[in-house]
């Protein structure tokens, strides 16, 4: 029950977040990847459609021959098998050559694609994820602001074992954070992705951005959210990782760009001055003589 209220409400801040409503209101979009919000998920939106109809349209060919076949050809009906089709070379080199130049064909799109996520060049800002048991630290590398990222009060509280919280009374149950990661808008932002203890996997749809969270390895991923859908984005972690992998989503607070500058002054700034009165003591410290 509860699996379904979250894949529910997951399904539905997927939908929120980038479903046009009329579409939404049929539900069918549900069952299919989001195009997401960012150039780099239309992109893989796109693939991921044509090669799906690729594949319907083989499955049709080959199930229509194959069913007509079957039906026109049966034995009831007096069919005798044609024996001089077995180890036809014509026959096996044509089913040999169409599928490989149909894979070729679906290749060539695919490697485009691939190519681009892996492109992290002239990225804007780079941010260091690391996933824990159980949350994010997000480290804004050139702008010494470091934060972590738990689960949100209010589900934490309606989760336990012995609470007496309706689930379906929580705003965004086990998919809300106490501090969302904050982005700006039409900027190529560069996650650099790593675990502090087991694999992680710092997914947000709405980006077309997953990446596994490794301990001892860096792993880079980006996105660049379009300039007019400022928003709140969910994700989860969706590397299964222990205990509480199901308690650590994902929020991004994508911003305009003078809002996220305006935030980060502060937060560097607070995090600075929460961090002065630990250098200041630190010369008193009696020192060796
Ligand atoms: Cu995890």
């Amino acid at each position: 029950m509860m699996i379904r209220a979250r894949l529910a409400s997951l399904a539905l801040a997927l939908a929120a977040a980038c479903g046009p409503t009329a579409h939404a209101a049929s539900g069918w979009h549900l069952l299919n990847m989001t195009p997401g919000v960012t150039e780099m998920s239309r992109t893989i939106y796109e693939l991921h459609m044509l090669i799906f109809w690729v594949c319907v349209a083989i499955a049709v060919l080959v199930f229509g021959v194959m069913i007509y076949s079957l039906v026109k050809f049966r034995k009831s009906k007096g069919a005798v098998a044609d024996v001089t089709l077995v180890h036809n070379t014509q026959v096996e080199l044509v089913w040999t050559v169409i599928p490989v130049a149909i894979l070729v064909a679906m290749a060539v799109p695919a490697a485009r694609t691939l190519v681009a996520i892996e492109d992290t060049s002239k990225t804007e800002l780079t941010i260091k994820v690391t996933g824990f048991q159980w949350g994010w630290e997000y480290d804004y590398l050139d702008d010494g602001v470091t934060y972590f990222s738990h689960l949100d009060h209010a589900s934490n509280a309606a989760r336990q074992l012995d609470s007496t919280i309706d689930p379906n009374t929580v705003d965004n149950y086990l998919l809300n954070v106490d501090h969302p990661l904050v982005v700006p808008v039409g900027t190529k932002v560069r996650l650099l992705i790593t675990g502090a203890d087991v694999i992680h996997s710092w997914w947000v749809p709405a980006f077309g951005v997953k990446k596994d969270a490794i301990p001892g390895f860096v792993n880079e991923a980006w996105f660049k959210v379009d300039t007019d859908k400022p928003g709140l984005y969910r994700g989860q972690c969706a590397e299964l990782c222990g205990r509480d992998h199901g308690f650590m989503p994902i929020v991004v607070d994508v911003r305009t760009k003078a809002d996220y500058e305006t935030w980060v002054k502060a937060e560097a700034a607070a995090q600075k001055q929460a961090a002065a009165p630990a250098d200041a003591a630190a010369p008193a410290a009696p020192s060796a003589p």
